[in-house]
């Protein structure tokens, strides 16, 4: 199955909550204050915050059509308001060869789908010609280590471990110094998943920060917020606390095949102005991908990329 189709058919539950409310709306010929409310609702429910909200449904009223407007029309519109608002947050994930190694902290709270990410990535990076080491930097749990060193088995990258209960930081320490011995390219570091709102949690991942720092002051070179796609606002608050202890430099999203809050994206952008490097869509490890704001738009209304004007003469 193509990215795309992926990308579309994971984002069909909000999509449809988009848009289903609004086919009353996308049939008539303007909009009035009632089916403007309703448009709004209908953004609010998919996770666009009430402020993008309101200003996208209001640019959407004041699109002038050639010709009668119909329902196709107004998806596009609606497409190419939210691309406008995405495209900010679109930057791939660099990596620099300056960098000996260059080192990426992947933080967030429980379950959002780190260890994977990490996995997902190292198979990305080979497949570009790059060498990877994974640091296991979750040593709260046995079981997160052996789930690294699964993802190192699959995509054949060797996995710095500590022991259970083990010093993270210093774990860190010890990846950058075995990745720079190795002339490896790309350090991944998994850590263990904390609450936002656990400060002694918050304050270890602050450590390692600045323990990974002491070997190269220029590291961590991404410092990346994972988010699960289907907590919607909470990611708000996660991505604050986060910025906080971790100095953060961007995001990926996660588990996007059947949110209903793909909105979230939007949202993201509009608070923190972050890039989304990456945007994942399955338990796979192709089912991550860099994110691209004329592709996500055009799967949020469920129409095709080349149906999103790229500008409003377009129209
Ligand atoms: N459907 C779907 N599942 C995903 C995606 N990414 C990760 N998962 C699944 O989400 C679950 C949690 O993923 P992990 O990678 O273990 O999450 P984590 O952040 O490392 O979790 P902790 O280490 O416990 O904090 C696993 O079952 C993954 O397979 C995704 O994009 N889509
Ligand atoms: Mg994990």
């Amino acid at each position: 199955m193509s990215w795309f189709r992926k990308l579309t058919d994971g984002l069909k539950k909000s999509s449809s909550k988009m848009t289903s409310s609004l086919t009353g709306l996308f049939t008539s010929k303007k909009i009035d204050a009632s089916s403007l409310e309703e448009l709004e609702d209908a953004l609010i429910a998919s996770d666009i915050g009430p402020r993008t909200a309101m200003a996208i449904a209001q640019d959407l009223s004041k699109i002038k059509f050639d010709g009668e407007p119909d329902a196709d029309k107004w998806r596009a519109a609606l497409a190419g308001l939210l691309r406008d608002k995405l495209t900010a947050m679109e930057k791939p994930l660099i990596t620099s060869s300056d960098n000996k190694p260059h080192v990426i902290l992947l933080v967030g709270v429980n379950g959002s789908g780190k260890t994977t990410t990490c996995g997902k990535l190292a198979r990305k990076f080979q497949d570009d010609g790059k060498s990877v080491m994974l640091a296991a930097g979750d040593t709260f749990r046995a079981a997160a280590t052996e789930q690294l060193q699964g993802w190192g088995l699959r995509t054949d990258t060797p996995v710095i471990t500590g022991e259970a209960g083990g010093d993270a930081a210093a774990l860190a320490y010890r990846a950058m110094e075995q990745a720079h011995e190795n002339g490896t390219d790309i350090l991944i570091i998994d850590t263990a998943g904390r609450l936002q709102n656990r400060s002694e949690l918050m304050d270890e991942l602050a450590k390692i920060h600045r323990v990974i720092g002491k070997f190269d002051e220029t590291a961590p070179h991404d410092s990346i917020i994972v988010l699960d796609g289907t907590v919607g606002q909470n990611a708000i608050a996660q991505t604050k606390a986060f910025q906080q202890a971790a100095a953060l430099t961007g995001m990926i999203i996660t588990k996007l095949d059947g949110s209903a809050k793909g909105g979230i994206v939007i949202a993201l952008g509009d608070d923190f102005g972050l890039p989304l490097h990456m945007v994942g869509v399955g338990e796979g490890a192709d089912d991550l991908q860099a994110f691209n704001a004329t592709e996500y738009a055009a799967a949020l209304v469920g129409i095709l990329p080349e149906e999103v004007p790229q500008d409003e003469a377009d129209q």
